[in-house]
C-alpha cells in the first residue's frame, strides 16, 4: 500500500502516528544503525529525513544507510531542493502556506520537477503553516517568512482549510524544530475540526505528555526529532 494509503487506513482505524525525524545534519553515518534500531522497537510508524541547513549529498548518503536498517516507511522532509533523493520512499511536497514567499509557495516546485519526474518515489502535496511559538526558528530565518501568530486560531483555520480546497493532501502544523513550546491542543483541535485531510503536528515535543495532549486534540501524525536527538531513552518513555 502507498504512504498516503496507509495513513489515511490507519486514521480510520483510529491508530496513532508516529514519524522520528531524523536531521542529516546532526547524526554522524556511524550511528545510523543504532539510531534506527531504537527506532524499530519503539512506537514510530515512519521515519522523516530532512533538515533546514543540510550539505548536498549528505540527506543521500544518511537515507541509503536508514533504509538499510529499517522497514519502516522513509519519507522526505526536504529544507531544500538539493535534498531530493530517490532512495526515499515518499516526500512531502511541502508548500510554506502561513509565508509569503513565492520561492517557497511554489518556486522550488518547479525546481524540483525535473528532479521528481526522474523520481520513483510518492509524492505528498502537503500545506505547511508555521506558528510562532516565542522565538525564532530555522524555518522563519531559511524561509524568510512571518509564521502565524499562536493567537489568531481562525487565521490559522483558515489557512489549513485554503490548503484543502487547494487540493493539498495533508496539513502539517509546525511550531519549528526545537520551540519552546509545542502547537496548542486548542488550535489542533480547532484545524482537525474543519479538515477532511490528514493532520501532521511537529516541534518542540519533548514528553509523552505533550505526545498524548496533541493526539487528543486531533493530530493524526506527529513528528518528534529534538526530543529524541538529546535522549535516546525516550524511545522506551513513550512505551510505557
Ligand atoms: C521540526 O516538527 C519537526 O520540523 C520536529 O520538531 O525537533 O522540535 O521535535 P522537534
Amino acid at each position: 500500500m502507498d504512504i498516503y494509503s496507509n495513513i489515511r487506513t490507519s486514521i480510520a482505524e483510529n491508530k496513532r502516528l508516529l514519524a522520528v525525524l531524523i536531521d542529516p545534519d546532526k547524526i554522524e553515518l556511524d550511528n545510523v544503525e543504532a539510531v534506527v534500531a531504537k527506532i524499530n522497537q519503539s512506537i514510530a510508524t515512519h521515519i522523516f529525513v530532512g533538515g533546514s541547513e543540510v550539505g548536498e549529498g549528505v540527506t543521500e548518503t544518511i537515507v541509503k544507510a536508514v533504509k538499510q536498517h529499517t522497514e519502516l516507511p522513509v519519507v522526505l522532509f526536504p529544507g531544500d531542493v538539493t535534498q531530493i533523493t530517490n532512495e526515499v520512499d515518499g516526500i512531502l511536497f511541502l508548500s510554506l502556506i502561513s509565508g509569503r514567499n513565492p520561492d517557497y509557495l511554489i518556486g522550488k516546485h518547479i525546481e524540483a520537477v525535473s528532479k521528481l519526474t526522474k523520481a520513483q518515489l510518492e509524492v505528498l502535496p502537503t500545506g505547511y503553516i508555521l506558528i510562532e511559538n516565542g522565538k525564532q526558528t530555522a524555518v522563519e530565518r531559511v524561509s524568510k517568512t512571518e509564521p502565524l501568530s499562536r493567537n489568531n486560531v481562525q487565521q490559522i483555520v483558515d489557512t489549513a482549510k485554503a490548503g484543502e480546497l487547494l487540493g493539498m493532501k495533508i496539513i502539517y502544523l509546525e511550531a519549528g524544530s526545537g520551540a519552546t513550546h509545542p502547537i496548542e491542543p486548542e488550535i489542533i483541535s480547532a484545524v482537525k475540526e474543519e479538515l477532511s485531510i490528514p493532520l501532521i503536528v511537529g516541534g518542540g515535543i519533548r514528553t509523552k505528555a505533550q505526545l498524548e495532549a496533541a493526539y487528543k486534540a486531533g493530530a493524526d501524525l506527529v513528528v518528534i526529532g529534538t526530543a529524541f536527538e538529546n535522549n535516546q531513552h525516550f524511545f522506551e518513555q513513550l512505551k510505557l
